[in-house]
This record gives C-alpha cells, structure tokens and sequence, in this order.
C-alpha cells in the first residue's frame, strides 16, 4: 500500500509543528537503525553506504508533521491534476510508448489508459519524481520516532534490499519525502512485492526504465482485483432530490440503478447486470458516477476516492472522452496548472514578493490570495479559484 500523498499534496492549508530530534540522539538512533537494517538481512556495505554520517532532513521532518487545515474541494483537486495540458501530454506520450503500452495491456489484462493515467497522475509522466534522497528520509522519519517507526524501518530495510539485489543503485533512490520513488511512485516495500522487469534487462528499474514502471503498474492493478475488459466508471445523472443507496461498495446491477432513476449523463437507460456503486462527490447537485470493480483497484492504489476519479477521468479523456457533462455545483471552479502559474503571475504583476511563481499554491500565495481577494472585496479565503483569477485579470 502507498501512503496518501495524492491526499497530503491536496491540502490547501497546511499548518507545521516545529521540533527535530538532538544531533547526538539522531547518530545514536541512526547506529542502532543501521544494526537493525543488517540484522534484517542488508549488506553490511549497502548498509554503510546508505546510513553512515546521515543528517536528518529537515524537509522530511517539516512535511511529515504537516496537517490539512480543510479538504479541497474536489473541484480543485481534479481542475489541476486532469486539466488540458495533461490530456495532451499523456496523449503524447501513449504515442510514444504505444508498442510498451499495448504490451502491458496484452500480458497483465489492465487498460492501458489506466496504466498511463496512474502515470501521469503520480509523476507527470516521469518528470516529477521527488528530490528526497530515500535512506535520508526514512532514517529521519524512524529516528523521530511515533506510531509509525516500524513501518519506516521496514520501507528502508525493503529499499536497501533492492539495491542489494541489484534493482537499482543507491543514488537511484530518490523519491517523495515518505518513500514513494519511481515513474509510478511505489514504496519500498511495494516495489519489492509487484515490481516487474518488463524490459527484460534482468533489472526491476522503476526509475530509469518507464516500461519497468508501466508494467509494474499493471501488475499492481491486477493484483488488487483488475478485471480484463471490463469499465471502470461512467459519469451517471441522478434525479434531482435523490436519497437512495450511494457509496463505493453499495454495489447493484446498473438495471437496479436505472429502477431507481439514475441513467447515463447524457440521459440514456443504463442497463445489465455489471455491478456498480453510485458516487457523488459533490452531492446529488453535481455529476455522479458509476464505479465498478475496476475503480476499486485503482482506488487501492492511493486509497482515496478522489484519486481514484481523477486516475479515471484522466484515463477516459486520453481516449478521447469529453470532460464530465455535469458541471461541479460551484460558481467558481478551479484552476488548470497553467492558469495557476498564470495567478502567479498576476499576483507578482501587483507586487505581490511570492517567490518565484511555479504554478505550485503553497502558503505565499494563499496569503497573496486572500490579500487580494480583500481588496476585490471578496471574503479572503487563499484559495486559487476561477473568481479571484478572473479579478486578477485572468
Ligand atoms: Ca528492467
């Protein structure tokens, strides 16, 4: 399983508990991890290599005690991680990797839309892959001790394996601050468990070889209950002033949902056994969706249902499917990536000091936002949306 970092980087306000642990008490702790780590069975010489003179890392500490302040709406979940460029990108690049990709398909049964949805969701297709150097990080989050350290200790005792065994290099083991690494961010653990060598150069290298990564994917949704040619979501409308059954798991045959007035989003009778549950993200006001067993494997992967409708929507536009017919019950969307960046900007044109705009929203830019949206008189919530971008200039 992988820690929630769709869920973690979806947080629109974060708040930081200060404290790190004493140098004197890290190498001590440090020490004793690196004993633990060869007792489990790691080289002596992968264990030195990797563990000794580490610093804590600041990074690591800071995000790991991050708490979200709100959820995001869904709306701006999904405005940023299924926008339009996205789509052309991932359209790109299924081009590119169109013989790896129908391999994929053809060995492990997954659509290979899906495959390299998770891709594009997880990495950006490969570009972003985390900068937290994984023995640094893992050894900081075991050494700050807590409810999860033996969790760590085995994420890091699971990493140096692979390079033991050969998968990959040291220096290779660069991933997000609680572990995830590769094209198709797994965690140690996980790799160990379903990653494949789909290249066939005798190496699971799900950092360097994106057919490794793909075909990896594949093998996780499999495992987790893939079934070969079958859907995995349809936009669905339900009546107005609807009050039966939703839910993920409350699942009925789609002839049952069509008896209780739910039909295709573009109003068509659904109808057959394929089993489904309904979803309403945002309430019975804005779109729903049927969701099969399909989505249930992708919703393993990251083990939120958000992440689940994005991985899906995103594989359903790269093959050429409309966005959802239903708009989100707001009057004021999200952003794309780019139109973010293009806030950013704005905000600097008004003198805001934001640093230098990445399309990234961290606080600076809340803090911008509100200011602004004050000034627009309008109630100061730090949040990018379509109102205050449009006030900008936008
Ligand atoms: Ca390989």
């Amino acid at each position: 399983m992988r820690t929630p970092l769709a869920m973690i980087a979806c947080a629109a306000t974060l708040s930081v508990a200060a404290a790190g642990p004493a140098a004197a008490s890290f190498s001590s702790c440090v020490a004793g991890l690196k004993s633990a780590v060869i007792q489990a069975g790691v080289s002596q010489a992968t264990a030195s290599r990797a563990l000794d003179g580490v610093q804590p890392d600041e990074k690591v500490l800071r995000l790991s005690k991050v708490q979200p302040e709100f959820k995001t709406p869904i709306w701006d979940y999904l405005g940023f991680l299924v926008d339009e460029q996205r789509v052309a990108d991932g359209q790109q690049m299924m081009r590119k990797y169109d013989s790896v990709l129908r391999s994929v398909e053809r060995n492990f049964g997954v659509n290979r839309f899906v495959v390299a949805a998770v891709w594009g969701v997880e990495t950006d297709f490969g570009r972003e892959v985390g900068s937290s150097y994984l023995p640094q990080a893992l050894a900081t989050l075991v050494c700050q001790g807590g409810s999860r350290t033996s969790f760590w200790r085995g994420e890091l005792i699971a990493a140096l394996k692979l390079v033991d065994r050969g998968d990959l290099k040291l220096d290779e083991l660069y991933g997000s601050w609680a572990g995830a690494f590769g094209q198709t961010q797994f965690i140690p653990s996980t790799y160990q468990r379903l990653a494949v060598d789909f290249d066939g150069d005798g190496k699971r290298d799900l950092v360097g070889s994106t057919a490794d990564a793909l075909g990896s994917t594949a093998n996780y949704l499999k495992r987790a209950g893939w079934a070969a040619g079958e859907s995995w979501m349809i936009e669905a409308k339900v009546p107005a002033n609807y009050s039966g059954p939703t839910g993920r798991k409350s699942k009925a045959p789609l002839s049952t949902w069509a008896s209780r007035g739910v039909t295709r989003a573009d109003g068509a009778a659904l109808s057959g056994g394929a089993q489904a549950g309904l979803i309403l993200p945002a309430g019975p006001r804005g779109p729903g969706f049927l969701v099969f067993r399909n989505f249930d494997a992708i919703y393993s992967y990251n083990q939120a249902e958000s992440y689940a409708l994005a991985i899906s929507h995103l594989a359903d536009r790269m093959a050429g499917y409309p966005p959802f017919r239903t708009p989100w019950p707001t009057d004021d969307p999200g952003l794309s990536r780019a139109q973010r960046l293009h806030l950013q900007k704005l905000l600097i044109a008004k003198g805001y000091d934001i640093g230098e705009a990445d399309g990234k929203i961290g606080p600076a830019t809340r803090d911008a936002i509100a200011d602004a949206e004050k000034r627009y008189g309008m109630p100061p919530t730090g949040r990018a949306g379509t109102k205050i971008y449009r006030a900008l200039g936008g």
